[in-house]
């Protein structure tokens, strides 16, 4: 890890050629393949579906993209719709809310003015600068690694004495995976000044930065977060932007491409890459956690991941609907289990197992505890339902459902220290 300061003149530089090329592969634009195939998408209702016709969904190159009860919203191409027919499940097409939005150019990136609160990439290493500014006894900013396209991916760390590796338990917070879950940034930057701004006023706050290392990675997919907001509004975007996208939340090493939970099509949504750690945002985020272990021990003990919508607490395994499996007693399950339980009844989200929802195959969950027993978790936020509007809240809401998960980031924190 180098300095981020240093490297961030570089990255800009990048952008700015970056913005001068045209845009590809929006998720909603109307197309054709080679084989003059329809892959428009569209959102469909799906109900009555259960875990097991969810991971089938997603197997015909359909997404889940929430799921209420027993009804799911599935993003799908009409041939797509077709199969989950001929599987028994009665999708309804939704009607779509913008219809074909051209997009040839690129724009500055940038939100939409109503959405103006939401962090494009160089306002989050603004606020991250301004963090580290104001308080730098407690606050380090490194950078993890390189995105595809050359962009910082920065860590944050808080902690007193911030620029001591002191021997506290460390905690992981990882935001943005997916492209268009910006409010996941915002939840990682609410974490960033919750934790310094109110760092010697409130007892509670204190004692957890003085007792251990906390780490923010706000932005682990800087170029599809930057890209779905530098369209004529929002493009949808999920992936990273190598020329063939990888689903990062597909590409972790344990388990990967194993159980039919994610795609090895290019064209595919949750395609896994060619290789396990063919991302350079999965793989910089691995070595910073392999950098971590120190003295043959993994010092990071606790992860939330964040993601949107549904409003889940989920846990591992996703690549296998069985509860207990190598590297899963029934006792670290029910650990797993009750912690899971307690911090959805803080913020009032459901929890489950994260097959329960559908089964993944190289999610960052499996990794995180099979390779390292770091308790890790994923969140989706809000909304608990909806379509594609799902992903982009207006900017009104950020507070309220940043500050919601106040008492379940307390908690893991506490539970870190176990
Ligand atoms: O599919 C994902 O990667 C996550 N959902 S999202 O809508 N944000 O893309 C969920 C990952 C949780 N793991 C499993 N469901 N196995
Ligand atoms: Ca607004
Ligand atoms: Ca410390
Ligand atoms: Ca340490
Ligand atoms: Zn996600």
């Amino acid at each position: 890890m180098r300095t981020l300061r240093r490297r961030t003149t570089v990255a800009l530089s990048v952008t700015a050629l970056l913005l001068s090329l045209p845009a590809t592969q929006s998720a909603f634009a109307r197309g054709s393949d080679h084989a003059g195939e329809d892959t428009t998408r569209a959102v469909y209702r799906v109900p009555n579906t259960d875990t097991a016709s969810r991971t089938a969904v997603n197997r015909t190159g359909a997404l889940v993209l929430s799921v209420t009860g027993k009804t799911a919203f599935v993003e799908a191409t009409p041939a797509q719709a077709e199969r989950l027919r001929a599987r028994g499940l009665s999708p309804r097409r939704l009607p779509t809310t913008s219809d074909a939005p051209t997009r040839a150019e690129a724009l500055p990136a940038d939100f939409p003015p109503e959405d103006s609160d939401y962090h494009t990439y160089s306002e989050t290493i603004s606020e991250i600068e301004e963090a580290a500014a104001q308080h730098s006894e407690i606050v380090d900013s490194t950078s993890a690694g390189r995105s595809a396209q050359g962009r910082d991916i920065p860590v944050v760390k808080i902690s007193d004495n911030a620029g001591t590796d002191e021997n506290e338990p460390e905690v992981l917070f990882t935001c943005n995976q997916h492209a268009r879950e910006h409010l996941t940034t915002e939840m990682c930057l609410h974490i960033l000044r919750r934790y310094t701004d109110n760092h010697g006023s409130d007892p509670e706050i204190t004692n957890a930065v003085d007792n251990r290392e906390i780490w923010i990675i706000p932005m682990v997919n800087p170029d599809g977060a930057t890209y779905d907001v530098s369209g004529d509004g929002y493009r949808g975007w999920r992936r990273n932007r190598e020329s063939e996208p990888v689903d990062l939340n597909r590409n972790w090493g344990y388990k990967w491409g194993c159980c039919g939970g994610s795609s090895g099509d290019p064209s595919q949504p949750t395609y896994r890459g060619p290789a396990p750690f063919s991302a350079p945002e999965t793989a910089s985020i691995k070595d910073f956690v392999e950098s971590r272990e120190l003295g043959g021990q993994q010092r990071i003990t606790a992860h939330i991941d964040f993601h949107s919508f549904s409003e889940l607490v989920l846990w591992p395994y996703g690549y296998t609907t069985a509860e207990t499996a190598p590297g899963m007693t029934r006792e670290q399950y029910r650990r797993f289990a009750e912690l899971g339980n307690a911090m959805a009844g803080s913020n009032g989200y459901t929890p489950m197992q994260s097959s329960d929802l559908y089964v993944t195959d190289g999610s960052v969950n499996d990794w995180m505890w099979a390779e390292h027993g770091i308790l890790s978790f994923t969140f989706e936020m809000y909304p608990s339902s909806g379509g594609i509007d799902g992903f982009y809240p207006p900017d009104e809401v950020i507070q309220r459902e940043t500050a919601r998960n106040d008492e379940a980031v307390a908690m893991l924190l506490n539970e870190a220290g176990a």
